[in-house]
């Protein structure tokens, strides 16, 4: 019956978890997946979330169906924490929000949304992505029927943006296009565009008639301030455009497992906001029927209780600052392990990632020799690393590189 199907690869970076799971080295080592790890290697719940389930436990919830869309304590609060009152669009109720099943379901849900009613300027529906760009992101958009093409990002020489390619390809496409932009964090490469830029970007987008729609998965994540790292979307909205905008409770509070996000749709007025609204249901009963309680409670009582969301805030900061100064000890050892070449950007990206420049070639050297596993694109996670690695990793890295 089922002979005509074949096995299917495995996941470009979820693969690497089960080749580092069955390595019997032991100290190996892994950077694939982009998961917080402790200093000490280990995953880390959050003390803010901790309090949360606790809370939750004592008041004795029952387990009934959630609304389609979603508790609406969880949905205004996510929609405050990335939305803020930009351009007062949430305090007109223009904005429609519904919970999903993380970044992941958000970005699905946005897919099917804009295949039925976006009026796509070209007969294929394209989204335009960064190249790179978050490896899922083309299956998500290809199972919509949207096809997925390239506008340029990274720049290999700088290992910094292309700033320049990305504002002409911009401004090559179709008026009217779908463009998906990074919040911030940009995954793989860890390379924001500066503020200057976003305004920069946000002025072509905007005179192209371009629909923005922002991938959210690192919120606080980047620079430790959920403020700071908002800062594109919101000046997007106060600059009148309408933009989809994904959230993720996936890293900035460690909820990966819980499956927890939100897709805000940006619109006009009250009346279209609740129209868009009813057809994200009609979608979303079709899918899952309405999403799981556990993870969207957890996010509301954290983020509606003041020392809770006092303590989130600290918490991502800590989770932030532990990457940062672990790329400054990576450059460190990289110097003290004697490699001659410039690592800088290693300091200079931000977020989970660090896109290093090794070679697919480099890559496979460090997984087969030193047991140290990460994508073949280079792309080193961060969170990974530790005070106990980092000094075998900088060695390793240079071996690998010192030809
Ligand atoms: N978007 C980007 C850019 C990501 O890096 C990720 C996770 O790594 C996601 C979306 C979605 O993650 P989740 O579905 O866990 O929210
Ligand atoms: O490391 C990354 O880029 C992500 C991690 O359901 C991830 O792909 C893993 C599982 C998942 C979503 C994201």
């Amino acid at each position: 019956l089922w002979a005509h199907v074949q096995q299917g690869p495995p996941d470009p970076i979820l693969g690497l978890t089960e080749a580092y799971n069955k390595d019997t080295f032991p100290n190996k080592v892994n950077l694939g997946v982009g998961a917080y790890r402790d200093d000490e290697g280990k995953p880390h719940v959050l003390q803010c979330v901790t309090e949360a389930e606790k809370r939750l436990l004592d008041a004795h919830l029952n387990k009934e169906y959630a609304s389609i869309q979603g508790p609406k304590d969880f949905r205004d609060a996510s929609a405050k924490l990335a939305l803020a009152d930009a351009d007062n669009a949430l305090a007109e109720g223009r904005v429609t929000t519904v919970q999903s099943i993380s970044g992941t379901g958000g970005l699905r849900v946005a897919g099917i949304f804009l295949a039925q009613f976006y009026n796509f300027p070209n007969k294929d529906r394209a989204i335009y992505l960064p190249t790179p760009t978050w490896s899922n992101h083309l299956p998500i958009f290809r199972a919509c029927g949207i096809e997925p093409r390239t506008y340029s990002y990274y720049d290999k020489n700088t290992c910094g943006l292309d700033f320049k390619g990305m504002m002409q390809d911009l401004d090559k496409l179709e008026n009217g296009s779908v463009v998906l932009l990074h919040a911030c964090a940009q995954n793989p490469t860890g390379v924001d565009p500066t503020p200057e830029q976003w305004h920069e970007i946000a002025t072509l987008i905007k005179q192209k008639n371009h629909l923005p729609v922002f991938d959210m998965a690192y919120q606080g994540f980047a620079s430790g301030d959920y403020d700071k790292d908002a800062y594109a979307v919101r000046h997007f909205c106060e600059q009148g455009m309408l933009p989809f905008v994904i959230q993720s409770y996936s890293k900035n509070m460690g909820l990966y497992g819980e499956r927890v996000g939100a897709l805000n749709v940006v619109t006009t007025d009250p009346q279209q906001a609740s129209a868009i609204e009813s057809q994200l249901k009609i979608m979303i009963r079709a899918l899952y029927s309405n999403p799981p309680i556990h993870g969207a409670r957890i996010v509301a009582t954290v983020l509606n209780d003041n020392d809770l969301h006092a303590l989130l805030l600290k918490e991502t900061h800590a989770m932030a600052d532990r990457i940062t100064s672990m790329r400054t000890r990576l450059v460190e050892e990289l110097a003290k392990a004697g490699s001659k070449l410039d690592w800088s950007h290693i300091q200079r990206q931000i977020g989970m990632f660090c896109f290093s420049g090794l070679t697919e070639q480099e890559v496979q050297e460090l997984i087969s020799t030193y047991h140290i596993y990460l994508t073949k694109n280079g792309r080193i996670s961060m969170a990974g690393v530790s005070s106990g690695n980092v000094e075998y990793l900088a060695h390793a890295m240079h071996a690998v590189t010192a030809h």
